[in-house]
C-alpha cells in the first residue's frame, strides 16, 4: 500500500490529522494497535477550547458537538470550602464547550467512514523504518499477515506509550519530565451533575473534581496515592470521600448513583523535544504530557494536528517546505505555556504527600490572589479557555 501521511495512531490526533488531510486533499492511512471499541471505551477528556472547536469545524466533525455540547462560561474553584467563580466571559469574552473524548472521537470516525479514509485496526506489530532516508514506510501486522505501507511523511500520534517517539535515537530528543506522588481516582456515573459548570476543589485529604459529560451524567474525579487500585474503591467508599471534600451546601445536594466507570490515572507532566525527526512528526501524548487538572491534553493535541495538518497543506499545496520545517517550533511556545499552567493548576489544588505547612500557605496566598485581583483571575481564564495556537 502507498499514501502520502502514514499516521500511527486512531486517538484523537490521529483521527483529526486524518481528517484535516482529507479536506486538503491529502491522502492518508491510520494504523491503530486497538479495536475501535476498545478505543471508543477510553474515559478520558471533557473540556474542549475554542480552537479546538474550531479544528472540529474544519475537520467536518462538528454538528453533533454543536448541538450536545454544553457551553460553560466560568468554573467554580474551592479551597478549604471557599468559594470562587471565575467568570470566563467577563473576563475575556469566551467560553469553553463541555463534550466529551469518547465523543469527539465517535464524531472523527463517523467523518472518517464517510469519507472512506482508511483506518486499520488491531494492527500490530507497527514499526516505521527509514525515517531519516528518502523513502520511509512503515510495516504492521494484521490477521497474521504481514504488510507495507511506503509514504512521504509518518505523523506519530500514538500516545506517550506509542512507538513513534522510541523510533528516534535517543540522543536527538531531549526530555523533561516530572511525575506527582499520586493520581487521579475518575467515576462516571448516570446522575445528574451536582452544579451547572466544573468544580475544582482543594481539601485537606486531596484535590476533587466534578465534571460532567452531560445534564445526565456525571463525571467525578479524587486525588489518591498511587498505590491505591480501583479495587480499594467501592462506590460507597468514592461517594462518601467526595461529599467530604466538597463543600457542605454541595455534599448535600450530590446525587450518586452506581458508576458505570472507574479508573485511576497517573499524574505526569512531560515533553519531548524537538516534535520532528526528518519524516517523522510527533503530536499530541506522543510528544508531550500534562496532567489533567488544566484539561489541557487533548486540547494540545487538537493544536498539534492543526498544525500539521497546516503545514502538510503548504508543502502538497504550495511547494514550500517552511511549515514542515517551523513545525516544531511553533508547537513548542504553546506547548510550554499549556505545560506552565497545568502544573501551576496542579500545584494550587492538590495534597502534596511530602508537603509541609509553608507550602500550604502558599497555596492559600495563591488562591487569595485570584480572589482579590482581577488580572490574576484573568490570567486564569486565558489560560484555561486556550492560548491560540
Ligand atoms: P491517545 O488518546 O493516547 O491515542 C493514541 C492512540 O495510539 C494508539 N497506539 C498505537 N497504534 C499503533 N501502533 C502502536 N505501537 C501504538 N501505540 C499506541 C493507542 O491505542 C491510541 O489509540 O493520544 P492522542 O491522540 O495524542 O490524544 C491525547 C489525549 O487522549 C489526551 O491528551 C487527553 O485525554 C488528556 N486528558 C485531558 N485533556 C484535555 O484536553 N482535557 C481534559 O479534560 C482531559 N482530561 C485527560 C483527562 C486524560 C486523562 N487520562 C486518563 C490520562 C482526564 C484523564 C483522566
Ligand atoms: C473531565 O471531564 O474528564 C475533565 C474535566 C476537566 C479536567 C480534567 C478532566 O481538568
Amino acid at each position: 500500500m502507498k499514501t502520502q501521511v502514514a499516521i500511527i495512531g486512531a486517538g484523537p490526533s490521529g483521527l483529526l490529522l486524518g481528517q484535516l488531510l482529507y479536506q486538503n486533499g491529502i491522502d492518508n492511512v491510520i494504523l491503530e494497535r486497538k479495536s475501535g471499541e476498545y478505543v471508543l471505551s477510553r474515559i478520558r477528556a471533557g473540556v474542549l477550547e475554542h480552537t479546538t472547536v474550531q479544528g472540529l469545524e474544519k475537520a467536518g466533525a462538528a454538528e453533533r458537538m454543536h448541538r450536545e455540547g454544553l457551553v460553560h462560561e466560568g468554573v467554580e474553584l474551592v479551597f478549604n470550602h471557599q468559594h470562587i467563580r471565575v467568570d470566563f466571559e467577563k473576563e475575556i469574552g469566551k467560553h469553553v464547550v463541555v463534550y466529551g473524548q469518547t465523543e469527539v472521537t465517535r464524531d472523527l470516525m463517523d467523518a472518517r467512514a464517510a469519507t472512506g479514509g482508511i483506518t486499520v485496526y488491531e494492527a500490530q506489530d507497527v514499526a516505521l523504518h527509514d525515517i531519516d532516508g528518502n523513502q520511509p514506510y512503515v510495516t504492521y501486522t494484521h490477521n497474521g499477515e504481514t504488510h507495507r505501507l511506503d509514504c512521504d511523511f509518518i505523523a506519530g500520534c500514538d500516545g506517550f506509550h506509542g512507538v513513534s517517539r522510541q523510533s528516534i535515537p535517543a540522543d536527538v530528543l531531549k526530555t523533561y519530565e516530572r511525575v506527582y506522588p499520586f493520581g487521579w481516582l475518575g467515576l462516571l456515573s448516570d446522575t445528574p451533575p451536582v452544579s451547572e459548570e466544573l468544580i475544582y476543589a482543594k481539601h485537606p485529604n486531596g484535590f476533587a473534581l466534578c465534571s460532567q459529560r452531560s445534564t445526565t451524567r456525571s463525571r467525578y474525579y479524587l486525588q489518591v496515592p498511587l498505590s491505591d487500585t480501583v479495587e480499594d474503591w467501592s462506590d460507597e467508599r468514592f461517594w462518601a470521600e467526595l461529599k467530604n471534600r466538597l463543600p457542605p451546601a454541595y455534599a448535600a445536594r450530590l446525587i450518586t448513583g452506581p458508576s458505570l466507570e472507574k479508573s485511576i490515572a497517573p499524574l505526569r507532566s512531560f515533553v519531548s523535544e524537538p516534535m520532528r525527526y526528518h519524516a517523522l512528526f510527533l503530536a499530541g501524548d506522543a510528544a508531550h504530557i500534562v496532567p489533567p487538572t488544566g484539561a489541557k491534553g487533548l486540547n494540545l493535541a487538537a493544536g498539534d494536528v492543526q498544525c500539521l495538518a497546516d503545514a502538510f497543506a503548504d508543502y502538497y499545496g504550495n511547494g514550500s517546505s517552511a511549515g514542515i520545517d517551523g513545525y516544531s517550533e511553533r508547537c513548542m511556545k504553546r506547548v510550554w505555556a499549556a505545560e506552565r499552567f497545568s502544573w501551576y493548576m496542579t500545584k494550587l489544588l492538590h495534597t502534596f504527600p511530602d508537603g509541609d505547612e509553608f507550602e500550604e500557605k502558599m497555596q492559600q496566598a495563591e488562591f487569595n490572589q485570584l480572589k482579590l485581583t482581577e488580572h490574576a483571575a484573568k490570567l486564569l481564564a486565558e489560560n484555561y479557555v486556550g492560548l491560540p495556537y
